[in-house]
């Protein structure tokens, strides 16, 4: 029996739980932050086995954050908000080194949330890019222009090998399992700012707190 992350991938299911991300109060739900790598994650892995190193990252740090929103402190980790706050006021974080707190949800969290960062900035130029443009060239613009400077040079040069073998854009949005390009482009126009908030709504908040550089 497949797993969850076996199964195909949706666009809109993706779409979906971005949507149920953010509160009334624009405060982000874990619950529904993590449900949307996992779909992230599906994608990743129908594209083949590549890519595992990568998935297997995220579905890593997926689990972590998942172990506390089910852990007895759970009622704590239903935002993005309450958990920061839990986890300073109790002192749960390694601010500076990494120490007996390694797999803090702030700085678990954090990683997921620089790599937002370029799925918007990738799926922005999918979404503009002309039917004969690279996505391999799509994608490592969206990935030098920011989750690079926080991985060391192995990592950079795995990643850009991967890039490579990439589908073509055509390709590439027929697994996105959405119908015609025109209906995915229209779709990706909807996604992106919806990416594109909750990435700032985390990014405001952890500049506040200065956790943007947590070890
Ligand atoms: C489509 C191609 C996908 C390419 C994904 C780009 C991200 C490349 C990242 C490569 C690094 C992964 C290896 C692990 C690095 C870790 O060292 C690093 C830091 O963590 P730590 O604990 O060592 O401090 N981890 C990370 O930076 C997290 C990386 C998570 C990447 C999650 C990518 C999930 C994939 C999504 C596919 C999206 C496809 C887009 C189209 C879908 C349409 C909505």
């Amino acid at each position: 029996a497949g797993s969850q992350e076996d199964q195909k991938f949706c666009l809109q299911e993706v779409l979906d739980t971005f949507k149920l991300c953010l509160s009334e109060k624009k405060d982000v739900y874990l619950e529904h932050y993590v449900a949307g790598w996992r779909g992230l994650v599906k994608f990743l892995n129908s594209l083949g086995s590549v890519f595992g190193f990568i998935s297997k990252d995220a579905v890593n740090k997926i689990n972590i954050l998942v172990t506390y929103l089910h852990g007895e402190n759970g009622s704590q980790y239903v935002t993005v908000q309450s958990m920061v706050k839990y986890e300073l006021d109790n002192e749960l974080v390694d601010l500076t080194k990494r120490g007996s707190h390694p797999e803090s949800g702030c700085r678990t969290l954090l990683r997921l949330h620089r790599a937002l960062r370029w799925l918007e900035l990738f799926l922005e130029r999918l979404r503009t890019s002309s039917e004969d443009s690279k996505t391999s060239v799509m994608c490592s613009e969206a990935y030098n222009e920011s989750l690079s400077q926080h991985h060391p040079w192995v990592v950079r040069k795995a990643a850009g090998m991967a890039f490579c073998v990439l589908p073509g854009r055509p390709a590439f949005l027929e697994v996105m399992n959405v119908g015609p390009p025109e209906q995915v482009v229209a779709m990706l126009g909807e996604a992106v700012p919806l990416i594109s908030e909750v990435y700032q709504i985390t990014e405001e908040l952890y500049a506040q707190q200065n956790l943007l550089d947590l070890p």
